[in-house]
């Protein structure tokens, strides 16, 4: 690994920890995140029937990281994501730092209250990320860390740079994305990230298979991390230093995931016996500890013993990425702690009321918080001023231009445009090009971002050498800076996403907006969907760029040809849908996107290009400020029929050459409505239902109630995207699209077999007249 080692340690060293009264803190917050889940469950009116649930489990295995980390290493400038059964925990801790107030403890799962995993935008409390999908939230705080730098590299004035901690269950290591991640080279030098593995051995269904820790721990290190282990508790060290000891390390090491689960359960007796076996050492060593002792000492993780977390935290280095693994147990403390089938259980009446003894706490009192001036409470109080920060105040983003002026002529596809788009936007609105910043999966130059790249340069965490510097044939320049606006990833579609959302949270986790643009190949959004989908629901803003898309890509074949993402864009929430067929809409669409940035209540974008060169005269060579507003409010009309019009004829995308060519056969009964965004007119037609809050004028605009006809609608991707058009003026409608997978061709060829060729047009209209 070449460049500038980056470190970032925290700022002061902590004092030594009180680990007495860290464990009087730790007791309260199992119990009041057991109470939280308990309270929502069996105490909590309950209308409907259904479950309420939540994790007590998953919580208790938790509960002594989590209090190790708030209450004696976190500072202020950190930003922690948590694993989303855990929330309770988090939401706990809130309270007694007295950042939550007490009526929410009986909201868990509640309409408006605390929310089942974390969320950064619902939650009343502090929570730097949301989670829920696991291992996408494990990955954020890997995304914060590279957009925050981005921030100070770029001199954006940004708060103090903190540690990026993620806080994880061990099944999470089972996706993919968390591998992709940890697979990318910039990831190696991000020394601010900490992962802490709370490694239970279970995961929703089941003890997880044989001892993973060896494998996943090479693969750490082998992606440049640093791995720690708080394997063992002190208690259960001690012993290993006596008489027989070694061997009772060495059984407990070697032993299954399965059978060190099963052995939680056993009662004194059966743990004794299977445990030594048929070691004398060993046996002699049982031999001088009460049935309490051995039952306390086999169960003693390091994961819940808090001096040795505290020492595990101090030793992280920051000049890589640290994980530690922490050993813990799923239930830690509850009467259903290591039971296979714990992961929704819930704890009884009876059990809550036990519990309460067993941690000093009043079931009916449950919310009690500390004494003032006790020992706990004094401890709560300074964690809580060590831990108070300002939200910072958004700064506005750069006002973004409506049009670039550009003359789109002669043959151009929406991916080309795109290209000239930057061109144009670095010479004539420099203030709003400072703020973009585009990230992609080894497609950069392919989806046309070359020009830009030359111009802005790529970014990388430390200086690079450009070998192909000197080079005369080579067209985009590689030069990576720390001043560079396109970033550059490997071919993972699930951290092209990850990385989109965090940059499109800056404006709101550090008061500085960014404009970042996303490109990827149509059919791949699929791949991208679910934690793209994610980072909107946790409140980033930016674009995605599809391209190119459909079967428009003749030539590319079936294996590139996208075709749902269409009906994909519709039903995206926190995101308008575009598919321009046109230069100049595309300009303005994405400019208007654009303007969405980065600041509250914007909104993230899609849009759907591809690499059909079309004529530009086509679109009628109408620039107008009235044109630009219908193509922003979703469509124009392209061609109106001499009179009423016989049919109606909607394109969008790619197709709309198509439909202006059935329409010249079809002759002046036909009208010709050109879409750029089905999603605005799907919003339109609720609006004037009285659904949402969507303005339905562009309805009257392209389909006044006066000119209804029946209508063939055409689209390069899922043709039910644009069925909802009969519901305008309840007319017959053949929705024409495609249904089928691919296969390479000429564009007439292919555009003939899937039936969105002008005679397939001309033919779904005659058929709807007869
Ligand atoms: C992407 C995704 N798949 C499946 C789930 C359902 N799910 C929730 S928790 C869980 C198991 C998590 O195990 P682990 O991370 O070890 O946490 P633990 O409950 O053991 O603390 C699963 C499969 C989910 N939330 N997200
Ligand atoms: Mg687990």
């Amino acid at each position: 690994m070449s460049g500038i080692p980056t470190t970032s340690a925290p700022s002061q060293p902590h004092a030594a920890p009180d680990l007495d009264t860290l464990e009087a803190v730790q007791r309260r917050v199992l119990w009041l995140a057991t109470a939280i889940v308990h309270h929502a469950n069996r105490v909590r009116e309950n209308r409907s029937g259904v479950k309420v649930g939540g994790h007590q489990a998953s919580s208790a295995s938790m509960v002594s990281l989590m209090t190790a980390l708030w209450f004696s290493d976190l500072r202020a400038e950190d930003r922690v994501s948590v694993k989303p059964h855990a929330s309770p925990v988090l939401h706990a801790i809130n309270y007694l730092l007295g950042r939550l107030e007490r009526p929410y403890l009986e909201s868990l799962r509640a309409f408006g209250g605390l929310q089942s995993y974390p969320s950064r935008t619902k939650d009343p409390d502090p929570v730097d990320y949301s989670t829920g999908s696991v291992g996408i939230g494990a990955t954020a705080p890997i995304w914060g860390a590279m957009a925050r730098r981005y921030l100070e590299h770029h001199r954006f004035e940004a708060p103090p740079r903190g540690r990026e901690i993620a806080l994880l269950g061990d099944a999470e290591l089972d996706e993919g994305a968390v591998w992709e991640a940890i697979a990318d080279p910039w990831v190696a030098r991000l020394g601010e990230v900490l992962w802490v593995v709370d490694l239970n051995r279970q995961s929703l269904d089941r003890v997880v298979p044989d001892i993973a820790f060896g494998r996943l721990a090479g693969m750490f290190e082998a992606a440049g991390w640093q791995v720690l282990t708080v394997k063992y508790g002190r208690r259960l060290e001690s012993l290993f230093e006596r008489a027989g000891g070694e061997d009772l390390r060495r059984r407990i090491d070697e032993m299954p995931n399965e059978e060190y689960q099963r052995l939680l359960r056993a009662d004194p007796a059966e743990l004794r016996e299977r445990l030594q076996g048929r070691s004398a050492g060993l046996a002699a060593l049982a031999g001088e500890l009460a049935d309490d002792e051995l039952r306390a000492a086999f169960r003693d993780l390091g994961g819940h013993d808090i001096g040795k977390l505290i020492e595990a935290y101090r030793a992280v280095q920051h000049d890589r990425p640290t994980v530690i693994f922490a050993y813990t147990i799923k239930g830690w403390s509850l009467p259903i702690e290591g039971h296979p089938e714990n992961h929704s259980a819930l704890l009884t009446v009876d059990q809550f009321a036990e519990l309460a003894k067993q941690l000093g706490t009043d079931a009916e009192d449950p919310w009690a918080p500390f004494e003032p001036g006790s020992p706990e409470g004094e401890l709560a109080a300074a964690a809580a001023a060590a831990l108070a920060r300002d939200e910072p105040k958004p700064q506005a983003p750069p006002k973004v231009p409506a049009s670039l002026g550009r003359k789109h002529r002669g043959k151009e596809s929406t991916q080309q445009a795109f290209g000239r788009f930057f061109v144009d936007l670095v010479h004539d609105a420099p203030e709003v090009a400072e703020r973009v910043v585009t990230v992609s999966p080894d497609v950069a130059s392919s989806t046309n971002l070359g020009g830009w790249i030359n111009k802005a340069g790529i970014w990388s965490v430390g200086e690079r050498r450009d070998w192909f510097a000197d080079d005369p044939q080579t067209l985009v320049h590689w030069h990576e800076t720390t001043s560079g606006r396109h970033i550059e990833l490997g071919i993972a579609e699930t951290n092209l996403v990850g990385l989109l959302g965090e940059l499109g949270a800056t404006w709101s986790r550090h008061g500085q907006p960014l404009l970042p643009i996303g490109t990827i190949y149509d059919p791949f959004v699929g791949r991208a969907l679910e934690p793209w989908s994610f980072g909107i629901y946790a409140g980033g803003q930016s674009i995605l760029i599809g391209t190119p898309s459909g079967v428009s890509l003749a030539p590319e074949g079936g294996a590139h040809q996208s075709i749902v993402t269409p009906s994909i864009g519709i039903g995206q929430p926190g995101c308008t849908f575009w598919e321009p067929a046109f230069g100049q809409d595309l300009e303005w669409t994405l400019l208007h996107a654009l303007s969405r940035l980065g600041r509250p209540g914007g909104e993230s974008a899609y849009f759907r290009l591809s690499t059909r060169p079309i004529d530009q005269a086509l679109a009628g060579e109408d620039a107008s400020d009235a044109r630009r507003e219908l193509v922003l409010a979703g469509g124009y009309r392209l061609r109106r029929s001499a009179g009423n019009p016989a049919v109606t004829l909607v394109g969008m995308g790619a197709a709309v050459p198509e439909v202006l060519r059935a329409a010249d056969t079809l002759g002046d009964g036909a009208e010709v409505i050109c879409l750029t965004s089905a999603d605005l007119l799907h919003r339109a037609l609720r609006g004037r239902a009285g659904f949402g809050e969507h303005p339905p004028e562009i309805l009257d605009e392209l389909f006044p109630a006066e000119r209804a006809a029946p209508m063939v609608t055409v689209l390069d991707g899922d043709p039910n995207a644009l069925a909802f058009l009969a519901a305008v003026n309840a007319v017959p409608l053949t929705p024409l699209g495609v249904t089928r997978f691919g296969q390479s061709g000429d564009l007439d060829d292919v555009y003939r077999h899937h039936e969105i060729d002008a005679e397939s047009i001309v033919g779904a209209a005659l058929d709807l007249l007869d």
